[in-house]
């Protein structure tokens, strides 16, 4: 297609709202790639092509875009902000070579900014700052810019062109090294020229020697300079613009081409390549699949060295194996057309692969070493899954396993312990959406359930247990007696033999171990996984006729039952370390509902403007947690949780939820 040095691949990150849709429209229409310019309302942008994305107004999926700008080419990707969707943010930046941050101007960085900011600074890309929405009533570039600069550094967020006037004032942009500046914006771009000369300077001894020495900068070491800087993660560059009216877009275009890296400076993650290329064998990271009813299945792959062609073989090291690939279609939204090639930089889709998944790594060549895969995100809502109608419980996992392709934050699984099937994702939204398009897509329906914890049980005292079991009707009667002792052990299970004389005979033990392992999955209080507890078999009784291995299991299951009956028995339910991130206005709130909760803050920090919670919570208390928070702070809070360890649940607490199953088993039994 043409010179890889010309390339651009960039994400565009930031919270929801800030104009980073509208923003993606206004470079394409810029750049001559699409006729007319969409707007957010009327529901015909490039990057919000999907229904559900029209409805809501807002991005749901990550959009690959690309268009021409000058002598460049730019490979850009849309992203959603909110946060349920976060993984196509995470999905992307990892396939991309910078990030553009979008902020809103009118209401400053957003708890979506800082995490937009934090992903790309972990991911180890130069970012720019894109100060959008300027010519909206109440927008102010200045106060936005103060608050970038308190979170960041001022050493670090400096602005490379300035606005002239600001909300319904602002005209246009001009750059901060322009001489004959109007003079009420001369202080403020004395500063950043000074802010700029002092990190140009840093980025090279022979440069800081002159600098220091009061010679002047060349226009071309000054540009080196900042790009140096740029892309180090040094400083981060901000723009005043309106996606909206087509201020400073062409300003900020021409950045992109001047100070974000070529995919040759591709910065690979730690365990990455060494050395990238155009040529030699061709790798690229699988980082997008979407179900198109067109197309089926179609895999977007970011190249990061050589060069790919249609009708070729691929291999795929993660999974093993060979792939097909036809055509490499380009894309902008749901626009397609054909490639002839694929150079590193380029973001590509092929169709109908047989089995290669988001954060896999696709090559020419079969010896690659797989690509760092893409890190995202543990699940903090689940939902118990059947089917509305009877029957159709494979046609739903086998629909909902493609939605989980197009979505990896969103993953199924079965729960060994409570035996559910469950989806899990980021919160009700996404998974409701999921639902949504099963039904549309796949035709059948999903029902969401709060799914049951899986508690356990255990004992908190050795105790004894009996049980004689014995049958005559008829003709062959049964008998078996076991008598066992059960005591805590820290953690598992243990069974032990310690019949003497064989009044239980050895080829009837593996029985009674049987039935106590009925036991063990299947506890007696509220039907859970039975842990922590030795069990020993001690003495019995058997009868040449009469014992079977059926009359010992059963006496192995009763007389463990009446043991651990004895054994003071409690309830243990999982505990969730949570982390929660909330402005701090809602503090008390977010607070006092975990004591509700029964969880536990065990810390609190300030990140980036935000207030970081830390508390251990009861999972069965945050089964809605997604829902609660998001009303209870207004959409501005985050959390993710991880298992941290099964804990006693309070007495009060247990006997209510052994009351409520044994109330279930007797309805059942009826
Ligand atoms: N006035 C004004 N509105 C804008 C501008 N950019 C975006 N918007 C509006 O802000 C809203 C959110 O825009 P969108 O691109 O969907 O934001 P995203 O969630 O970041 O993708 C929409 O109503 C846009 O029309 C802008 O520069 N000026
Ligand atoms: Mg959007």
């Amino acid at each position: 297609m043409g010179n890889v040095s010309n390339y651009r691949n960039f994400v565009i990150g930031g919270h929801s709202g800030s104009g980073k849709t509208l923003l993606c429209e206004r470079m394409l229409f810029k750049a001559g790639a699409i006729p007319r310019c969409g707007a957010i309302e009327e529901k015909n942008t490039t990057s919000d092509f999907s229904v559900e994305e029209q409805e809501k107004q807002s991005s749901i999926y990550s959009s690959i875009l690309n268009c021409k700008w000058k002598d460049y080419h730019f490979f850009f990707v849309d992203t959603p902000g909110y946060g349920e969707f976060v993984g196509q943010y995470i999905a992307a930046i990892r396939a991309c070579d910078a990030a553009l941050v979008v902020i809103d101007a009118v209401e400053g960085p957003q708890f979506g900014t800082a995490r937009a900011w934090k992903l790309a600074k972990k991911r180890g890309i130069p970012r720019f700052g894109v100060v959008n929405r300027l010519d909206k009533e109440r927008a102010s570039f200045k106060a936005t810019l103060e608050v970038m600069r308190k979170n960041h550094g001022r050493n670090v967020i400096i602005p490379l062109v300035w606005p002239i006037g600001d909300a319904e004032n602002f005209t246009k942009v001009v750059s901060i090294f322009d001489e004959n500046l109007p003079a009420d914006i001369a202080d403020d771009v004395a500063e950043c020229r000074t802010l700029w000369m002092d990190a140009i300077a840093e980025t090279d001894d022979a440069l800081m020697m002159r600098y220091l020495d009061g010679e002047k900068l060349t226009v071309d070491e000054i540009k080196q300079g900042l790009r140096k800087s740029v892309i180090a993660g040094k400083t981060i560059p901000v723009f005043p613009v309106s996606a909206a009216k087509d201020i400073g877009i062409a300003e900020l275009m021409d950045a992109i081409t001047e100070f974000f890296p070529t995919p040759l400076e591709y910065v690979a993650l730690p365990g990455g390549p060494s050395k990238v290329a155009d040529d030699g064998d061709a790798f690229g990271i699988v980082f997008k699949a979407v179900n198109d009813p067109f197309n089926g299945q179609l895999t977007f792959i970011r190249t990061v060295s050589g060069t790919f062609k249609p009708d070729s073989e691929l291999f795929n090291p993660v999974t093993n194996t060979k792939e097909r690939i036809g055509q490499l279609l380009l894309m902008n939204g749901k626009n397609q057309s054909t490639l002839a090639s694929a150079e590193p930089g380029t973001v590509f889709a092929v169709a109908k692969l047989k089995d290669s998944h988001v954060g896999d790594t696709l090559s020419t060549s079969a010896a690659i070493k797989p690509l760092p895969g893409i890190e995202l995100p543990n699940p903090v809502m689940s939902y118990a899954i059947s089917a509305v109608k009877q029957g159709e419980d494979e046609k739903i996992l086998t629909g909902l396993a493609k939605i989980c392709e197009c979505s990896p934050t969103i993953r199924l699984a079965r729960d060994p312990e409570t035996h559910e099937q469950l989806l899990l994702g980021m919160g009700d939204q996404q998974l409701a959406i999921a639902a949504r398009r099963l039904k549309e897509q796949f035709k059948v329906e999903v029902a969401l359930n709060t799914p049951k914890t899986p508690y356990r049980e255990t004992i908190t005292a050795p105790a004894e247990g009996h049980y004689r079991h014995k049958k005559q009707t008829g003709g062959a009667g049964q008998f078996a007696e076991v008598f066992l002792k059960i005591a805590y052990r820290e953690e598992g299970y243990e069974f032990a033999n310690e019949v003497v004389g064989g009044t239980i005979p050895k080829n009837f033990i593996p029985a009674v171990e049987k039935g106590i392992l009925e036991v063990m999955a299947d506890g007696p209080l509220v039907g859970c996984t039975v842990e922590r507890v030795r069990v020993a078999v001690y003495d019995g009784k058997y009868h040449p006729v009469d014992s079977n291995e059926m009359a010992f299991k059963i006496a192995g299951r009763m007389a463990l039952r009446d043991a651990f009956s004895k054994a003071k028995p409690v309830l243990m339910e999982p505990v969730m370390k949570v982390s929660i991130h909330i402005p701090d206005a809602y503090m008390g709130d977010v607070t006092g509902d975990l004591n509700h909760k029964r969880g536990r803050v065990i810390g609190m920090e300030m990140d980036e403007g935000m207030q970081v919670v830390q508390a251990e919570v009861p999972l069965a208390e945050m089964r809605k947690y997604a829902t609660e928070l998001r009303s209870m702070t207004q959409g501005k809070g985050s959390f993710d949780m991880e298992f941290v360890r099964y804990e006693q649940v309070p007495a009060n607490v247990a006997n209510a939820i052994i009351a409520k199953h044994q109330a279930e088993v007797e309805k059942e039994n009826e």
